[in-house]
Order: C-alpha cells, then sequence, then structure tokens
C-alpha cells in the first residue's frame, strides 16, 4: 500500500498543491539595477510585487563561471517562492522579469544580467518522467546545444551544477527529486569537491 501512495506521488501531473516553486538566480554583468547582487535583490522584490513572494531566500554567493572562462564569475542565490499559478505561468513570469532587467537571450549559457531558473514546482515532473529523463542524460557535448523549447521539471542541469545547490541546501536541503530521489544534499554531497569548495558566500 506504501509503495503505491509513494509511486502515485512520484510521477503525479502537477496540481494544486504545487504552488511552492524553487528558482535559482544567476548574474554575471550589471543591469539597469546595478551589480548582479543588487539586481538579484530587486529581482526578488520585483517577483514579491508580482505575487511570488520568497518565503526563503539563500545566502548570495560568488561562483566561477561555467564553462570556464566565458565570462565573469557570477553571483548565484536560490529561493523558494509562494506562487498561486502553475508552473507555465512561473516560468512566464521569471522570463518578464529576466526581460525587465534586460536580459537578451544572445548566446545560450552567455553572459547575463539576470537568469532565472525554475528548479522545481514541488514534486512535479514535467512533461513526464521519460522526457525529463531524456533531457537529464544529455551528454556534455549536446548540453551546450540542445535547449528545451517547454518546460522540463526538475531543471535537467541543476543536479550536476555547484552554483545552483550549494544555494539552494540554505533553502531546500530536504526536497527530493522526484525522478532521482535524491535530497539537495545528497546532490552536493556527489558533487566534485573543488566544484562545491569554488562557490563561495558573496
Ligand atoms: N526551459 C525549460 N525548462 C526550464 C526550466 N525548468 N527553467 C527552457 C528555465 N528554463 C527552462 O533557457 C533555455 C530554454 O530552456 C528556454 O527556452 C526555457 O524556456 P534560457 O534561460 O533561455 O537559457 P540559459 O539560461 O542559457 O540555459 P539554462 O539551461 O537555464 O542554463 P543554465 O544551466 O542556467 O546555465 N555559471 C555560473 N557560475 N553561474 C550561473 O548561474 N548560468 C549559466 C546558465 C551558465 N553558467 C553559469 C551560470
Ligand atoms: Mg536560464
Amino acid at each position: 500500500m506504501r509503495k503505491t501512495n509513494q509511486l502515485s506521488l512520484k510521477y503525479r501531473v502537477p496540481g494544486a498543491g504545487d504552488h511552492v516553486f524553487l528558482i535559482a538566480l544567476g548574474a554575471n554583468l550589471p543591469s539597469t539595477a546595478g551589480g548582479p547582487a543588487v539586481t538579484l535583490s530587486a529581482a526578488l522584490d520585483r517577483l514579491r510585487d508580482a505575487g511570488a513572494e520568497a518565503e526563503a531566500v539563500s545566502r548570495f554567493y560568488k561562483t566561477p563561471c561555467f564553462p570556464p572562462g566565458a565570462g565573469p564569475d557570477y553571483v548565484n542565490a536560490a529561493a523558494q517562492l509562494r506562487f498561486e499559478g502553475g508552473a507555465e505561468e512561473m516560468l512566464a513570469l521569471l522570463h518578464s522579469v529576466e526581460a525587465s532587467f534586460g536580459r537578451e537571450r544572445v548566446q545560450r549559457w552567455g553572459r547575463r544580467t539576470l537568469d532565472l531558473d525554475l528548479i522545481a514546482a514541488g514534486q512535479a515532473v514535467m512533461p513526464n518522467a521519460d522526457v525529463q529523463g531524456r533531457w537529464r542524460a544529455l551528454s556534455p557535448e549536446r548540453q551546450s546545444i540542445d535547449a528545451p523549447d517547454r518546460l522540463i521539471l526538475p531543471h535537467p542541469r541543476m543536479q550536476e551544477r555547484a552554483f545552483v545547490l550549494v544555494p539552494l541546501a540554505d533553502v531546500a536541503p530536504d526536497w527530493t527529486h522526484p525522478v532521482t530521489g535524491l535530497s539537495v544534499t545528497q546532490m552536493v554531497d556527489s558533487l566534485d569537491a573543488a566544484d562545491v569548495g569554488a562557490v563561495l558566500p558573496f
């Protein structure tokens, strides 16, 4: 019985209970608001004003640019937001806030005034476990070339990024990935120690 419940929880479609969203924030260029850290704070204010209030915000971190040499160091953070809408609406709001701080999508993984990624919507898996798994398994060579044209949840690169997971561990250490079953703390522990050590409080 217990097993059945766990399975149905694991792959259920997003629904009314998925109003808790985890997001990652990053910037490595100044915006109209100011330097990257000022931009991240201003973006959280903008999200609150639009109805997506942060229930928890991580410390801000200085992180080396990935891929190495592609630009200046980033400031990264994570937040848990409460928003009375669906995941697609949440992503649209994140994109509109990015645009309002001057984000231009010129080059994938390029420099940016503000990047807001939707990491998770509760335990939702989108569009389904099969497609999420294919994006998660993408080879490193394809990762910088292929970008999804639809919302993928959890964010398919989250488990390999110290600049996402270390801040996320401040706000949701016990959140578990609905497909792999790993907690944020376990995902941090499975990263290269040097990558984790390079994520420093700002
Ligand atoms: N998309 C699909 N699912 C999602 C989701 N869960 N969250 C779509 C956000 N977007 C999602 O995203 C590319 C496409 O994925 C969009 O059409 C979106 O609708 P994007 O934001 O336009 O492109 P991106 O930000 O360049 O790509 P992505 O996949 O978000 O890359 P990352 O992993 O965010 O990498 N180095 C440091 N130190 N710190 C950083 O924050 N960030 C990046 C960007 C590279 N290097 C970095 C950092
Ligand atoms: Mg992004």
